[in-house]
């Protein structure tokens, strides 16, 4: 259910007053906007308290009317999905802060923001757990084959022989792309499977237990296992080059549950194909809810639908840390969660 945005002014009314009318926003005009679709529960809390309508992530959507009618709109509300581009900021001129549903915020031209002095917010901590948790599902699918083990069941194929042997998880030398919040709680799980850990961060993390690896091609050849937890954007674009599988090597396992922008998608494809690499486990991809069919056709791959936060539990105190932003920003400009950027 949305709501709707104002009607447009009568086009065939040429008088003075309604040129005036036209020209300044309608009162009761909305200060809260929701770009694209969102999680129902969060629509609701942001009609109900905020009256927000939605409007398309597309700038090039909005029409006339419909600007004048977000000429107050302060907060801009989203999702990793859509984002808020340098284009329909242009078009929010009273914008004043962005608040994403979700710890990546990578589809927000923050440079842009930056400029105009808008400020973001993200929804950091909340879903390490899930997410972690998502991590070590994929790496334990990925060695164990538990996907594929369900498919064979259901295929009746059992009766005629064994499942074939896997390969042993536990112990497993891991190397973690970005060891932020999300990539410790991975690596904390990972403890408990005996894993040695290394990791490659720009810079040492102070205090870590885990071994600093410099080059991520260095830590692609010391590793079994890659696991990627890397913020999304400009500057880890396709960071997993066709180079870094290469280095990971013919037994080499790719875990991805950040963005699939890290991952350079069609270099993945052929290395999974070719056994330049000998698995990966995906919870993301370059153009979601997209998946190349030649990653669909591929057995040594395990796909998940960007499911890593997506427990009722975790989704609500995203919502929640969403909602305390924008009430936040609204009586006192400041962010409970601001991005630093
Ligand atoms: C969400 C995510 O699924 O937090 C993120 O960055 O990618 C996920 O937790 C997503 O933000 C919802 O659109």
């Amino acid at each position: 259910m949305e709501t709707p945005l104002a009607t447009t002014p009568d086009s065939t009314d040429s008088s003075p007053s309604a040129a005036a009318a036209a020209a300044s926003p309608p009162a009761g005009a909305a200060t809260v906007v929701r770009v694209g679709p969102l999680m129902p529960q969060l629509e609701r809390g942001l009609i109900d308290e905020f009256d927000a309508p939605v409007i398309s992530a597309d700038a090039s959507e909005l029409t006339e009317a419909t600007q004048r009618e977000l000429a107050q709109v302060r907060v801009a509300v989203t999702s990793g999905r859509y984002g808020v581009s340098e284009a329909l900021m242009e078009k929010l001129p009273a914008l004043e802060a962005i608040v994403h549903f979700g710890v990546g915020y990578d589809t927000t031209d923050t440079a842009a923001a930056r400029a105009r002095g808008i400020a973001v917010s993200n929804t950091p901590d909340v879903l390490n757990d899930c997410v972690a948790d998502t991590a070590v599902a994929l790496l334990l699918d990925t060695y164990r084959r538990f996907s594929a083990s369900d498919r064979f069941v259901r295929a009746g194929e059992w009766p005629s022989g064994n499942y074939p042997l896997t390969t042993r998880f536990t112990g497993t030398r891991v190397g973690v792309v970005g060891l932020g919040r999300i990539g410790s709680a991975i690596a904390k799980r990972l403890t408990g499977f005996d894993c040695p850990i290394s990791y490659h961060n720009r810079r040492e993390v102070p205090g870590s237990p885990f071994r600093h690896v410099d080059s991520l091609l260095e830590l692609a050849r010391s590793s079994d296992a890659l696991v990627v937890a890397a913020a999304g954007g400009p500057d880890s674009q396709q960071l997993i080059s066709a180079e870094v599988l290469e280095a990971l090597g013919p037994d080499g396992v790719l875990v991805n549950i950040s963005r699939g922008s890290v991952v350079d998608e069609a270099a993945l494809i052929a290395a999974l194909d070719g056994g330049v690499i000998k698995a990966a486990g995906l919870d993301v991809f370059a153009d979601e809810p997209n998946v190349p069919e030649a990653l669909i056709a591929l057995d040594n791959v395990v796909l998940f639908p960007h499911l890593a936060s997506g427990t009722r539990e975790t989704r609500d105190d995203m919502r929640q840390l969403v909602v305390d932003n924008v009430r936040s920003w609204l009586a006192d400009g400041a962010l409970v969660t601001p991005v630093r950027f």
